[in-house]
């Protein structure tokens, strides 16, 4: 680990791969009855249903059926043939949700979402896509004066009523190396995205300005398995899904999600539920997401209760100070994709999301993959070097880069390697 990484530690953390304290990793093949998973069959009618449910229960909460039925409507901002140069064509679309009947949301609950997508020009169509949400509004992901800039949140100053407020002229194009949005349509593949706070502002005590207030009241909120923020991201998620399959320049059945951090764990919880996700590209999802929680290295469920309370459940936070005994662990949030391909990404400068912990978390699930005779990473055997990917070619791909917990170009070559490997390369134009 470098220097530097070293002095980022946060105080009173575990870092030491040594001083983990005995645990028992929880076993994807093993019901909660004791019995045995042995079938392709029995995972996904018995198993696979219970994993859910555990999620729903004791960390994400459960998206109640009025938000998984809602209507939408989708209405073309802005289309244009010739962005970027003539490489993309690209749309912008509004999607607006009606409120559930029955809920009185209030005045500021979000309704809507933006969807910024490039699809590639000079490919055949439809095209495969990637889709993932953004932090830093929509013009951030690639410096195109044609993006109509989002309204991005900050946190309100001392008695100012909250509202985002649009993003300064610097902001544009300030992610473009995080999204790579040139590389990905060289390659074939088409690029969605959205600001995830169209849906819910990422502050604390914000649920009012949430999305989730259009399916829920406010007391409803306050359930022990109400369903979080990063649920609400989850569930716009598949909402653009709905539309992207109906767009006849889209390749519906190869659509993969993916996120970084919060909203690689957003990205994570969305392709576990949603099996219309043919694919998962999981960045540095850390701890509630695909690392192991029950080594108790790095971020702890007592830090993640209590700096995003809103992001869980409100039961989330009865684990506090028992992270080896919490009911769900990353393994059985990354076995909930088999055997659709996924490819799972470290960074060994980030420290606070346990690399070595996404790694065995991999292997865990590889054992999932394995009933459906799908080819994986080993699911024994040590860790890879630094920037060595493994399983590239199979269904289950995992590396730890190096650097910082960031997204970079690596990331995304690789990414594009194993989806050409596992849904071939894209069509070019003659
Ligand atoms: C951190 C949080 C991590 C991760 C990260 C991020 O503060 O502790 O779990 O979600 O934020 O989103 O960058």
């Amino acid at each position: 680990v470098a220097a530097s990484a070293v002095a980022q530690r946060k105080p009173g953390y575990l870092y030491d791969e040594e001083k983990i304290a005995p645990y028992t990793l929880l076993d994807p093949l093993s019901l909660a009855s004791g019995q045995r998973v042995t079938s392709a069959a029995q995972w996904n009618t018995e198993r696979r249903p219970e994993l859910l449910h555990l999620f729903e229960q004791d960390e994400f909460g459960v998206t109640p059926t009025a938000a998984k039925n809602a209507v939408m409507h989708a209405r073309v901002l802005k289309h244009n043939e010739h962005a970027l140069g003539g490489t993309a064509i690209r749309e912008q679309i509004e999607l607006t949700f009606d409120p559930a009947p029955g809920v009185a949301a209030p005045p500021t609950a979000a309704h809507s979402l933006r969807l910024l997508l490039y699809v590639p020009a000079n490919a055949h169509h439809p095209s495969p896509l990637v889709l993932g949400p953004n932090f830093g509004g929509n013009s951030s992901v690639v410096d195109d004066p044609g993006i109509q800039p989002t309204a991005v949140w900050s946190r309100p100053a001392q008695g100012a009523s909250p509202a985002p407020a649009p993003p300064p002229s610097s902001a544009r194009g300030k992610d473009a190396e995080r999204w790579q949005i040139p590389l990905l349509l060289s390659r074939g593949y088409a690029i969605a995205t959205f600001y995830y706070g169209d849906l819910e502002p990422d502050l604390p005590g914000m649920a009012e300005y949430s999305v989730r207030r259009l399916y829920s009241t406010a007391a409803d909120l306050e359930q022990p398995h109400a369903w979080g923020a990063l649920a609400a991201w989850a569930w716009g998620l598949s909402r653009c899904l709905d539309y992207l399959q109906l767009d006849p320049l889209i390749d519906g059945s190869h659509v993969a999600v993916t996120g970084h951090s919060r909203l690689g764990k957003a990205a994570d919880w969305a392709a576990a539920q949603d099996t219309r996700f043919s694919a998962l590209l999981s960045t540095e999802s850390g701890h509630g997401g695909q690392t192991i929680q029950r080594r108790g290295l790095g971020e702890t469920v007592a830090h993640l209760a209590d700096s995003f309370p809103y992001w869980f459940a409100p039961e989330y936070a009865r684990w506090k100070g028992h992270d080896a005994e919490i009911p769900v662990d990353g393994n059985l949030l990354l076995s909930l994709i088999a055997p659709r391909p996924l490819y799972v990404a470290s960074a060994a400068g980030d420290e606070w999301s346990d690399p070595h912990g996404e790694f065995l978390s991999t292997q865990s699930a590889a054992r999932v993959y394995r009933l459906f005779d799908a080819t994986t990473v080993s699911p024994d055997g040590p860790a890879p070097a630094v920037d060595q990917p493994v399983g590239l070619e199979t269904h289950l791909a995992y590396h730890d880069r190096s650097g910082p917990h960031d997204v970079r170009r690596y990331d995304w070559e690789q990414y594009l390697r194993f989806l050409d490997s596992n849904w071939g390369k894209p069509a070019e134009m003659p």
